[in-house]
């Protein structure tokens, strides 16, 4: 062995006792990770009100575990980025490009997340049916009407490859348009709004449905809260719409 080989040896020991014997206080750091600026918001019904098309342990699961998670990762991410920290998320994600680049592939992904799952537990919670007023004459316009929108995207949530979202994105005009997004993109990524999506990872229908997606998007709609969506169409068209 060269001197230089076991100096480099010598140096890798050191480095690893260091990490061992700092490892409490590590574990110390972490358990008091930032608390915000972003917070998970609370679901506006109980697990067990989607039921029986998405199961109570499938949501518990899903909102405390899943999108905690994406709501740590991207408090972590801004914690040394008082500008990032201080933006709106939307305004985050519709500038992806301008962040900086150490933390861009998070705030993607994590904060990604934190906004679709955000929409997702908005948008649920009722008991389906069908649209009215405003929206069902936009749904009629630009998507052929409600029928014709529930087969076009479900075809579209069949084909998302791995793990994704499939949404109905709505612009500042009130138009309206079926996209898939891989991973956890949004259209607040093009400048638009997700109007309502549903998630299409298997966290969000394994436990029940298994490998059965086509399923759990048939049954997804009879969760739909309406009310919300026009509310929400109504926030897209008046550009208050945040999330
Ligand atoms: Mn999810």
């Amino acid at each position: 062995m060269s001197a230089m080989n076991r100096r480099g040896l010598l140096l890798a020991g050191a480095g690893l006792a260091a990490t061992v014997f700092a490892s409490p206080r590590r574990a110390l750091a972490q358990a008091a990770a930032p608390s915000g600026p972003f917070t998970l918001p609370a679901l506006p019904y109980a697990f067990g009100k989607n039921e029986p098309h998405i199961d109570a342990q499938t949501m518990e699961i899903h909102h405390g575990r899943h999108h905690a998670a994406y709501v740590a990762n991207i408090n972590n991410a801004v914690k040394d980025h008082a500008q990032v920290a201080a933006m709106p998320l939307e305004q985050i994600l519709a500038r992806l490009g301008e962040m900086p680049e150490s933390i861009r592939t998070v705030l993607r992904n994590s904060g990604g997340g934190h906004a679709n799952h955000a929409m997702f537990w908005q948008i649920m919670g009722g008991s389906g049916g069908a649209p009215g007023g405003e929206l069902a004459g936009a749904i009629t316009r630009d998507l052929g009407g409600f029928d014709k929108l529930k087969a076009d995207f479900n075809g579209a949530g069949a084909r998302v490859f791995g793990s994704g979202w499939v949404f109905v994105s709505v612009d500042r005009t009130g138009k309206l348009a079926i996209v898939s997004k891989p991973n956890q993109d949004t259209p607040l990524m093009d400048g638009q709004h997700a109007l309502f999506g549903n998630d299409v990872w298997e966290h969000a229908y394994y436990l029940k449905y298994q490998n059965r997606r086509p399923a759990y998007l048939e049954a997804w709609w009879n969760v739909l809260d309406w009310s919300a969506i026009q509310a929400r169409y109504l926030q897209a068209r008046a550009g208050s719409l945040k999330i």
